[in-house]
C-alpha cells in the first residue's frame, strides 16, 4: 500500500473524532500527549506534569484481579423470547406470554485457565446468562456439561486447587493433565461422572455457538397459585452440538488461542446470530423420592428418556460487545439472582453457590457498588436505602435513608403488608415456604451415595469413536501422571465403570490390570482403604441405582436428537488454489457453499492476486503461512494443472490435507486437484500401488471428481459429507503423518 492511500484510509478517522478533543480525566484540555513536561529539552521530567502523572497512574491500575475460576470468557448480547407460556409453572412475569422478549447478556468461558490461555483447552465451558427482566435481574450461571465434580460447596475451593497449575511452580496451565487433578480425583469418587464428560469431547466444543447449556442445579419453580415444583435448566443449540478432535484443539491453542472468542464475534458481525432452545425438566414435587437417584445431586443427570426437557422459548445473541473491559470482564453473574417465581432448591453446592458469587465480586470489582457498573444494572427500577462504599455512582436525595419511615412517606416501600391486601397475597419476591425439619448435622445423605452408575450410563451411550476419545484423553491425562499410585488408584476407579474402558486405559499408561488388579471388586476394595487413609467420608454405598436407564442418547453427542439436522451452515470451508486454477471450479463450489449457509475461504501461497486459468484475478483471504488446516471444517482443491503442480511443489498445502484428514474432516477435489490429494500421503502408494485413485475415492468424506461434467453434482456430494461433520469411519488416518 503507496504513502497516499494510507493517508486516504486515515481521513474518515480524523473526521469522527472532530469535536472530540483530547483532556485530561478532570476534561483540561491536553495540547501535547506527545511529550512530558521536562526542565530543557534533555533535562529532568517534572513532578508538576500532571497530565503524565494521570495517565500513568490510571494505566498502573488499569488490571483489575482475574475471576478465580472462568477467568478466560467471551460474551455477546442479545434477547430471549418465550415460544410457550410457562404460567403452569412460575409466575415470573418475564416468562407469561409468548412473544415476550428479554434482554440478555451471555458470557462464555473456560475454567481452569488464567484470563490470556487458549481457547481450546480440555476444559468445562461456563454459560452464564444475565436475564435483564423487568421485575429485576435473573441470572441463570451454568455450564456446557450438566453434572459437577462435587456433590457439596465445601469441597469447591480443593478441587479448583488440584486443576489449577500447582501451587509451587504455576504449572501446567489450562490442563488437567497433572499429578494435582488425579490424586483428588481418585480421592473423589463423587467426580467419576464428571470425569467421564470431561474426558469426552464435549470438553472440546467446535464453537460456543456448538454446545448445550445447562443450568447444572436443580432449581424450583413457582407459580401464581403457590405451587412448586423442582427443575433443570436446558439451552439446546440449534446448529447441533460439535467438537473438535484432541490433536487439533491442542494445534489451534498455538494457531490461533482466541478461536472461540473469534469465531463467536466473526459470527455474530457477519449476522450468522446464534441461538438455542430454551427448556427445562420438570419434576413434581410429589415425585421428589421416585427414583432412585437424588434429584438435588449434582453429579446426577434426570435422564430425558426419564423426564423429557419441554421447550420454552428461545435465545438469539446479536450484538457484540462494544468494550470488552466494560462489558465481559466486569459482568458479574450470581445464581442468588432470581426473580419472583423462582427459588433454590437444598442441591448442597446451589446453596454455597449462593453466598460465593457476590463475596467474590466484592473484591475483583472493588467493593459493594458493582451493580451499578453498567453491564450489571437492573433495567427494573432499583429503590432502597443502600448507600455510601466504595465506587459509589448513585447520588441518593433527600433525608430519609431508613425504613420504615413516615418523613419520606413510607417510600420505598416493601411490597407485603399494605393495606387493603389479603393475608397470604404478598406480591414481591416471597421464599417458597419449604418445610425444613432436622437436625444440624455435617454429614452426606446416603441418597447421594452412587457414584458409578450414571457414569456407567454415560459411557454406555456413546458411539464406538466417542468412546476411543475417552479412552485417548485418559491415556493423555494419566499419561502425563507422574504418580505411580495415583495412576493405579485411578484405574481403580475406572474398574467401578466399565472393565473395558478400564483395561484399556491401564494398558495405555502402563498399569498391570491382569488377575487381580483387574478385579472390579478388589479394586473397590483398595479404594476404600485408600478413602479410609486420607480421610475421605461418604464413600459410595453398596447398591447401585435401577432406574437409571442402561443408556440415554442425549449423553452422546454422533447420537444426540438434535444432530439429526444436518446442517452445515456458518461452517469453514478451505479452498486451495495457486497461479492457474481452475475459476470455474471455485465460483461453483462458492455459490453452493454460500447457498448452503457455509463461508469459503480462498487460502494460496501469498496474498497477492492470483490468476486463474482463464486469466482472471482473485484475491486470496489467507496464505498457508497465516492459516492452517485446523482452523476449517473441511478442504476443497480446484482443478487447474499449473496451480496443482504449484501447490505440489510446496510442503505445507500437502500438510494441510494431510492433517485434515487425520482429523477426520471432508476433503474434495476436482480435476487436477485429485493429484494433490495423491501426492498428499493419505493413501499408502506401496499398498495401493494400480489404484491409487480408485482407493482414494473410496475412503469415507473423501469426494473427488476427475473429469467434472456436473460441478453442482460435485458441490452436493462435498456438502452432504461436509454435514456428516467427522468421518471417524476412517481407519487408516492412524496411519497418515501429520
Ligand atoms: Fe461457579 N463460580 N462455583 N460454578 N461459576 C464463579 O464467581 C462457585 C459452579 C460458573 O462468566 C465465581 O464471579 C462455587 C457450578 C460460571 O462471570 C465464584 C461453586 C457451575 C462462572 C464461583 C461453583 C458454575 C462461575 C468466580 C461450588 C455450573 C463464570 C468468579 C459450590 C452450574 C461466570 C465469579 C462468568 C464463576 C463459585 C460451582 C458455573 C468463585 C463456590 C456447579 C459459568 O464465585
Amino acid at each position: 500500500m503507496g504513502e497516499h492511500s494510507k493517508d486516504k484510509d486515515l481521513e474518515p478517522e480524523r473526521e469522527s473524532v472532530k469535536g472530540q478533543d483530547l483532556t485530561t480525566n478532570q476534561g483540561i484540555p491536553v495540547a501535547d500527549n506527545q511529550n512530558s513536561l521536562k526542565a530543557s529539552e534533555r533535562g529532568p521530567t517534572l513532578l508538576e506534569d500532571f497530565i503524565l502523572r494521570e495517565k500513568i497512574t490510571h494505566f498502573d491500575h488499569e488490571r483489575i484481579p482475574e475471576r478465580v475460576v472462568h477467568a478466560r470468557g467471551s460474551a455477546a448480547h442479545g434477547y430471549f423470547e418465550v415460544t410457550e407460556s410457562m404460567a403452569k409453572y412460575t409466575k415470573a412475569r418475564f416468562l407469561q406470554e409468548p412473544g415476550t422478549r428479554t434482554p440478555v447478556f451471555v458470557r462464555f468461558s473456560t475454567v481452569a485457565g488464567s484470563r490470556g490461555s487458549a481457547d481450546t483447552a480440555r476444559d468445562v465451558r461456563g454459560f452464564a446468562t444475565k436475564f435483564y427482566t423487568d421485575e429485576g435481574i435473573f441470572d441463570l450461571v451454568g455450564n456446557n456439561i450438566p453434572v459437577f465434580f462435587i456433590q457439596d460447596a465445601v469441597k469447591f475451593p480443593d478441587v479448583i486447587h488440584a486443576v489449577k497449575p500447582e501451587p509451587h511452580n504455576e504449572m501446567p496451565q489450562a490442563a488437567s493433565a497433572h499429578d494435582n487433578f488425579w490424586d483428588f480425583m481418585w480421592l473423589t469418587p463423587e467426580a467419576a461422572h464428571m470425569i467421564m464428560w470431561v474426558m469426552s469431547d464435549r470438553a472440546l466444543p467446535r464453537s460456543l455457538r456448538m454446545m448445550e447449556g445447562f443450568g447444572v442445579n436443580t432449581f424450583r419453580l413457582i407459580n401464581a397459585d403457590g405451587k412448586a415444583v423442582f427443575v433443570k435448566f436446558h439451552w439446546k443449540p440449534l446448529l447441533g452440538i460439535h467438537s473438535l478432535v484432541w490433536d487439533e484443539a491442542q494445534k489451534i491453542s498455538g494457531k490461533d488461542p482466541d478461536f472461540h472468542r473469534r469465531d463467536l464475534w466473526e459470527a455474530i458481525e457477519q449476522g450468522n446470530f446464534p441461538g438455542w432452545q430454551f427448556g427445562i425438566q420438570v419434576l413434581e414435587e410429589a415425585d421428589e423420592f421416585k427414583f432412585d437417584f437424588d434429584p438435588l445431586d449434582p453429579t446426577k443427570v434426570w435422564p430425558e428418556s426419564l423426564i423429557p426437557v419441554q421447550i420454552f422459548g428461545k435465545m438469539v445473541l446479536n450484538r457484540n460487545p462494544d468494550n470488552f473491559f466494560a462489558e465481559t470482564e466486569q459482568v458479574a453473574f450470581c445464581p442468588a439472582n432470581v426473580v419472583p417465581g423462582i427459588d433454590f432448591s437444598n442441591d448442597p453446592l446451589l446453596q454455597g453457590r449462593l453466598f460465593s458469587y457476590l463475596d467474590t465480586q466484592l473484591t475483583r470489582l472493588g467493593g459493594p457498588n458493582h451493580h451499578e457498573i453498567p453491564i450489571n444494572r437492573s433495567i427494573a427500577p432499583v429503590h432502597n436505602n443502600q448507600q455510601d462504599g466504595l465506587k459509589r455512582h448513585t447520588i441518593n436525595t433527600g433525608r430519609v435513608n431508613y425504613q420504615p419511615n413516615s418523613l419520606g412517606g413510607g417510600c420505598p416501600m416493601q411490597l407485603g403488608g399494605r393495606p387493603g391486601q389479603p393475608p397470604g397475597t404478598t406480591a414481591g419476591f416471597v421464599t417458597y415456604p419449604e418445610r425444613v425439619d432436622g437436625r444440624k448435622i455435617r454429614d452426606r445423605s446416603l441418597s447421594f451415595s452412587d457414584h458409578f452408575t450414571q457414569a456407567t450410563m454415560f459411557w454406555n451411550s456413546q458411539t464406538d469413536p466417542e468412546k476411543e476419545h475417552i479412552i485417548d484423553a485418559l491415556r493423555f491425562e494419566l499419561g502425563k501422571v507422574e504418580s505411580k499410585d495415583v495412576r493405579e488408584r485411578m484405574i481403580d476407579i475406572l474398574l467401578q465403570i466399565d472393565q473395558g474402558l478400564a483395561h484399556r486405559v491401564a494398558y495405555g499408561i502402563g498399569v498391570p490390570v491382569d488377575g487381580k488388579g483387574g478385579d472390579a471388586t478388589i479394586a473397590a476394595g483398595r479404594l476404600q482403604a485408600g478413602w479410609l487413609r486420607f480421610g475421605v467420608t461418604g464413600q459410595p454405598g453398596p447398591a447401585r441405582n435401577s432406574s437409571t436407564p442402561v443408556r440415554s442418547a442425549e449423553l452422546s453427542i454422533l447420537d444426540n436428537p438434535l444432530n439429526v439436522l444436518r446442517t452445515i451452515a456458518t461452517r469453514k470451508i478451505a479452498i486451495l488454489a495457486a497461479d492457474g486454477v481452475d475459476g470455474d471450479h471455485i465460483v461453483a463450489i462458492k455459490a453452493a457453499l454460500k447457498a448452503a449457509g457455509a463461508m469459503a475461504e480462498l487460502i494460496a501461497p501469498t496474498l497477492s492476486p492470483i490468476t486463474t486459468s482463464a486469466g482472471a484475478l482473485l484475491q486470496p483471504d489467507k496464505t498457508f503461512l497465516t492459516t492452517a488446516s485446523v482452523l476449517y471444517d473441511a478442504v476443497f482443491v480446484p482443478g487447474g494443472a499449473q496451480s496443482v503442480a504449484a501447490l505440489r511443489g510446496e510442503g505445507r498445502p500437502r500438510h494441510f490435507i494431510n492433517e485434515a484428514f487425520v482429523h477426520c474432516k471432508t476433503i474434495a477435489a476436482a480435476g487436477d486437484g485429485v493429484d494433490l490429494l495423491l501426492a498428499s500421503n493419505i493413501v499408502d502408494p506401496l499398498a495401493n500401488p494400480p489404484q491409487l485413485e480408485a482407493a482414494l475415492a473410496q475412503l469415507p468424506g473423501v469426494v473427488t471428481e476427475r473429469s467434472p461434467k456436473n460441478l453442482p453434482d460435485l458441490a452436493q456430494r462435498f456438502i452432504d459429507a461436509v454435514a456428516i461433520d467427522r468421518h471417524f469411519d476412517r481407519l487408516q488416518k492412524d496411519r497418515v503423518p501429520a
